[in-house]
């Protein structure tokens, strides 16, 4: 009797396995972000979001345990070569769509840092996408570099 239970209860837990490894819908990669300025508690966010799945999906919540708030940006340069950034209220990504965070576009700012990002660190993210089990995402922590100016200006911003 013992037997047959375990035996159906095997069956069970494998035909919902495949189950759960469909809905893995969003492929997170390719996650970068920036030492931080000495003195200053945020940086960036970059990394590649594609839908694998059938249905539009929401990003709901990101989180890090080295970020006390994270928030979606999105940034562009002027023809003057002003910076400006501004948050984004809402993403959705669609079935088969790819959407890219990189400088002077999307990006992620992780505020309220508990700890200065070292180069070769790594960063880890979670996004929340709605109807989906969490992603975790590893941002590389890369150097400032010199083609910064608008990324400079940027980390320099207040966020709240
Ligand atoms: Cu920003």
């Amino acid at each position: 009797m013992l037997r047959k239970v375990t035996g159906a209860a095997v069956v069970l837990w494998m035909s919902v396995l495949p189950l759960q490894a469909a809905q893995a819908a969003m492929e997170i990669t390719a996650g970068w972000t920036r030492q931080t300025v000495p003195g200053t508690t945020v940086a960036v966010g970059y990394f590649v979001v594609k839908n694998t799945g059938t249905r539009t999906r929401e990003l709901l919540k990101i989180t890090s345990p080295l970020s006390s708030g994270i928030t979606l940006h999105q940034s562009s340069v002027d023809a003057q070569g002003v910076s400006r950034m501004w948050p984004i209220g809402k993403l959705e990504v669609e079935p088969g769509q790819t959407v890219t965070f990189a400088p002077n576009g999307k990006h992620l700012m992780l505020a309220g840092l508990t700890q200065p990002l070292r180069v070769g660190q790594r960063v880890a993210v979670t996004l929340v996408f709605q109807d989906e089990a969490p992603v975790t995402v590893e941002l590389t922590v890369r150097p400032l570099v010199e083609e910064a100016a608008p990324s400079m200006d940027h980390l320099h911003h207040d966020h709240p």
